[in-house]
């Protein structure tokens, strides 16, 4: 970041972070993580003389346009994992000095804050299979403790999202408009794109059939997303709760497979393997916590659950590529058809055949 991009921000970072906490000091703002769609900064500022760390996190409200939904489900959500046997920290979000969990800059951003969990690291990118069967635990553990959760009184912070049948209209209607003009040059994504349909047909008709019970899904189940001790190597907690939403665990488990399984990342230009002690980590891991309550439906659809997801996020980024990167955050030109490139070889390594 350039110096004067960096006095700009520690500016106005200072401001946000006074309506969250009373500090003498506040000694500047980092940006962390690698999501692609919020920002989120860790803040180090002084209380009493004490070093004190927080995060502060701009929601992106062009993706979740009901800013107040997110944090009124993320509550709902927090309230009932207090209230149960649940072995992990809960990524609760702090309210600000008015009692109110946003706060509204002069230019129409929203802000939030949530405690720094110290000693802690993402697993992103990790290869042991210990780690992954510790994430899916916790995920596990996270969809066992909202499992007698009433999931259809959770608002749908963004409509639609795994709601892939709507998602293909949205392609087609991309490739029908070709509004930037990538068309021509995506001829074999576009293909290995339509290859993938039928993956889509068969879990909507699974979701039609009325056989896969409406559960709380978090909708969101990457590798980043779970903290780690750096010590112990032990799960501490399960975070961004942005997209708990009604839906199945099929897609949760399937973001698992898609996140942690395969030797690079989503990002990477060459193709992935999919790692496959890696797999039958994280089924293990899910399954410990799940088994019990899962019907036999769920149980037996967990990897076609893991190829709509890959099918899906290819289909996300592919679409985003020809509309003109409209949706996520982008490192290079070519960023969302390297994206789209690397989920449709994922998905030739899926286990799962149609
Ligand atoms: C987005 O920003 P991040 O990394 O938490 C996206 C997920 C995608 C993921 C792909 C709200 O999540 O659905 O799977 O990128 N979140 C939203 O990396 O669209
Ligand atoms: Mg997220």
């Amino acid at each position: 970041m350039h110096f004067a991009e960096k006095q700009g921000l520690t500016g106005n970072m200072t401001h946000i972070a006074s309506q969250f906490f009373l500090f003498k000091h506040f000694h500047g703002a980092t940006p962390i993580g690698n999501g692609n769609i919020n920002d989120t900064y860790r803040i180090d500022f002084e209380v009493d003389d004490q070093p004190k760390s927080a995060l502060l996190q701009r929601l992106n409200h062009r993706v979740f346009q009901q800013p107040e939904l997110v944090m009124e489900n993320t509550l709902r959500v927090c309230r009932h994992l207090s209230a149960q046997d649940y072995p992990y920290q809960i990524a609760a979000p702090l309210p600000a000095l008015d009692g109110r969990y946003l706060y509204q800059d002069v230019e129409g951003n929203y802000w939030r804050a949530f405690p720094f969990i110290e000693n802690s690291f993402a697993p992103e990118g990790i290869t042991d299979p210990a780690i992954a069967y510790e994430a899916a635990r916790a995920y596990g553990a996270f969809a066992r403790a909202l499992r007698d959760f009433p999931a259809q009184v959770l608002a749908e912070t963004i409509p639609g999202f795994h709601d892939t049948d709507r998602r293909w209209e949205v392609f087609l209607k991309v490739l029908e408009e070709n509004p930037v003009g990538r068309i021509a040059e995506s001829q074999l994504e576009i293909e290995a794109m339509f290859a993938v349909k039928p993956v889509f047909d068969q879990i909507s008709q699974l979701k039609k059939s009325g056989e896969l019970p409406l559960r709380v899904a978090h909708n969101d189940t990457k590798a980043g997303n779970v903290l780690f001790d750096q010590n112990t190597r032990k799960a501490l907690a399960v975070i961004d709760l942005d997209t708990v939403m009604p839906g199945t665990l099929l897609s949760d488990f399937g973001d698992m497979v898609r996140t942690f399984t395969p030797d690079i990342s989503e990002d990477s230009a060459t193709n992935p393997r999919l790692r496959v002690d890696i797999l039958d980590a994280l089924k293990q891991g899910f399954l410990i916590e799940t088994d019990d309550f899962l019907s036999k439906i769920e149980k037996e659809n967990l990897m076609l659950g893991a190829a709509w997801i890959v099918g899906e996020q290819a289909l996300r980024f592919l679409t985003d590529w020809l509309a003109g990167d409209v949706y996520y955050k982008i490192n290079s030109p070519t960023h969302n058809m390297v994206r789209a490139r690397n989920q449709l070889a994922l998905r030739l390594c899926m286990m799962y055949d149609v």
